[in-house]
């Protein structure tokens, strides 16, 4: 049997490039020249790279040149879409093209913390590597998506289609389609809902598999009602399904590195090992 896989995950890191340096340090996964060092680790990024910070395009070009330095040893890092890659990739599609809004794709951008020095910065290579992140992902045990939100059901049957839909939509100029998935990709806090919140997150699992939700998108601070810098660990609320790892990094937060718990499916001895530990 294969040995229990280790699998980090980080939260929205918009434009901290610092901060991120320091966690990806901490943590084991990078050495003091900034290289992976994690072997075959496999570490998820939940998206929102940009927007917000002063280093957006930088830290998208140390997650790329991690993701090859991981692949060459076996590992992996990857990443989600986040609402914020979805608003510059549209900023500079659309530009100053009007949206169903009476605004503007340039903007909107700018109204959700937009810098000017990321979208200046951009090649086609980041276009492309952001246009082909997936919205979601099923990893051991738990489904992965970056918003608190309800607009994956909206987008597909599984996480497969979901994607296909996603990214068929980001190859395409059709702008009332991207105006309404960022519209969409917008809302949060659909699983803290005392009244529907459980639902959500239930019908979630059943439609798209795993026992837990993981998300980012809506700093854990603003959910806990208290200060960023005191949020040190995921948020794991709604009966224990839903885990928020978004710790504000923008706001004041320091974040976090959550390890995935190993998938309870796995028997083998390397996997009581890692229960032991944690
Ligand atoms: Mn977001």
């Amino acid at each position: 049997m294969q040995p229990a896989q280790r699998v980090y995950v980080i939260g929205d890191i918009h434009g901290q490039l610092q901060k991120l340096i320091k966690l990806l340090q901490d943590a084991h996964l990078i050495d003091a020249s900034h290289v992976w060092c994690a072997g075959q680790t496999t570490l998820w990024f939940m998206g929102d790279f940009v927007d917000r910070g002063p280093d957006g395009v930088a830290v998208m070009n140390l997650v790329m040149r991690l993701q090859q330095e991981a692949a060459l040893v076996g590992g992996n890092v990857s990443s989600l879409l986040g609402n914020h890659e979805m608003l510059l990739l549209a900023a500079y599609r659309f530009g100053r093209r009007s949206t169903g809004l009476g605004s503007n794709f340039i903007t909107r951008w700018k109204q959700n913390g937009g810098n000017h020095k990321d979208i200046a910065s951009l090649t086609p290579r980041h276009l492309e590597w952001m246009a082909q992140l997936p919205a979601m992902a099923l990893v051991e045990d738990a489904l992965l998506l970056h918003a608190d939100a309800p607009l994956y059901l909206k987008y597909g049957k599984t996480v497969e289609e979901v994607n296909a839909n996603v990214r068929d939509l980001l190859r395409h100029s059709d702008a009332l389609a991207w105006e309404e998935l960022l519209e969409d990709f917008a809302r949060r806090g659909v699983f803290l809902s005392s009244i529907y919140g459980l639902e959500f997150a239930e019908q979630y699992l059943k439609q798209f598999g795993g026992k837990r939700l993981v998300h980012g998108h809506t700093p854990i601070n603003t959910m806990q009602n208290c200060s960023p810098k005191k949020v040190y660990a995921p948020w794991t609320y709604t009966d224990d399904l839903c885990v928020n790892v978004d710790g504000g990094l923008f706001l004041g937060g320091s974040g976090f590195v959550y390890r995935l718990p190993p998938s309870t499916t796995a028997t083998d001895s390397s996997d009581t090992i890692q229960k032991i530990s944690l």
